[in-house]
């Protein structure tokens, strides 16, 4: 059976264009008024942070966290959206400016361990079983300013208390190797398999892999989402493309690179990512330059180079490519699957 692939994305992924050398380009576009524009683009999975739940998030009480979040699951329910994940945002407050679950203030963990314990009533409240770590600030601009060791027991103490927290949640880490540190922890899908097998419920943890962020690190992003899926960690991916080793572009789906984003549904598909429902999850940035609010081109195109990619993978002549990796003839089979890629014979 083909599998019918579903889609998410992020607020965040809807911007105004500020980089960190200029501001804003265009007219703010409510937050609230995002959520109507998923299904029109052919998405039903929501990406959240904690605070795109429920914003302010700490200046509310209990009561009215729990408020806001009853608000924001009527909304879903009215869209006929599903939130996908909630996140903790452990990278914008004061308390997290030398990162949040190792930083080498005490009280500012402290901060880090309430804010996630929130987190998860959060997801919780508005019917969502998973979390995502992306481990912002966890590392060093300055190498000699935190002991790595006792950096990674801190990480691992941290899902242990999340395990315990709330006995249905899941976590799922989202690696990656450096931005807006200098050097990440668990900066590989390799290092979020091995926390996941030393936590103490293995089975409910485990990984999101960006494309970007395996391309950051040195990586294949197809052979990395392969790993995870050879351990059955493989929760959810963030399609995207990057340039190079540079910041953390978040170009388009295949923007950068046609064959390796090919690779990538490749092994998606094979694998049958997605019959169990999980969410092809997209983390693209609209272009600075473009025009308008809001900017969605960006989503609907890289949903769009997806599953022309599905139709690549599925009309792959699987005689040919066995053919041709018996003889060893990968000449012929790197022409085969270039023309294929190109639409022509
Ligand atoms: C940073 C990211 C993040 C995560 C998000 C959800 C802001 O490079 O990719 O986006 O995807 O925090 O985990
Ligand atoms: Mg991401």
């Amino acid at each position: 059976m083909a599998t019918q692939y579903r889609f998410s994305f992020g607020p965040w992924n809807v911007s105004e264009g500020a980089d960190p050398f200029g501001p804003e380009v265009r007219e703010a576009y409510p937050h609230e008024a995002k959520y109507a524009l998923y299904k029109p683009l052919g998405f039903e999975g929501v990406q959240f942070h904690d605070d795109d739940v429920v914003p302010n998030l700490d200046a509310q009480s209990p009561a009215q966290i729990q408020q806001k979040a009853a608000d924001v699951k009527r909304m879903l329910g009215n869209q006929g959206l599903t939130p996908e994940f909630v996140a903790p945002r452990l990278w914008f407050a004061a308390q997290t400016v030398d990162g949040a679950y190792t930083s080498n203030s005490a009280a500012d963990r402290q901060y880090a361990l309430d804010r996630t314990k929130k987190c998860i009533d959060i997801a919780k409240a508005i019917g969502c079983k998973a979390t995502v770590l992306w481990l912002a600030r966890e590392g060093t601009y300055v190498r000699e300013a935190k002991n790595a060791r006792q950096a990674y027991d801190r990480l691992l103490e941290t899902l242990n208390m999340m395990l315990d927290y709330d006995p249905q949640i899941e976590v799922w880490i989202e690696p990656k190797p450096n931005e807006p540190t200098d050097q990440a922890y668990v900066p590989t899908i390799g290092h979020a398999v091995a926390m996941a097998y030393a936590s103490k419920d293995p089975k409910r943890v485990r990984g999101l892999i960006e494309t970007a962020h395996a391309l950051l690190a040195g990586l294949d992003p197809s052979d990395e989402m392969a790993f995870a899926l050879a351990h059955k960690k493989l929760a959810s991916v963030h399609l995207n493309d990057q340039n190079g080793l540079k910041y953390d572009q978040d170009k388009n789906f295949g923007a950068a690179n046609l064959r390796a984003a090919f690779n990538q549904v490749r092994v998606l598909e094979e694998n049958g990512f997605g019959s169990a429902g999980e969410f092809v999850g997209l983390d693209v940035k609209a272009m600075r330059t473009q025009k308008g609010s809001p900017v969605t081109a960006h989503l609907k195109n890289s949903r769009e180079i997806f599953l022309h990619l599905v139709e690549k993978v599925r009309t792959y002549d699987r005689g040919l490519e066995r053919q041709y990796v018996e003889a060893r003839d990968y000449e012929a089979l790197e022409l085969y699957t270039l023309k294929h890629l190109m639409g022509v014979k």
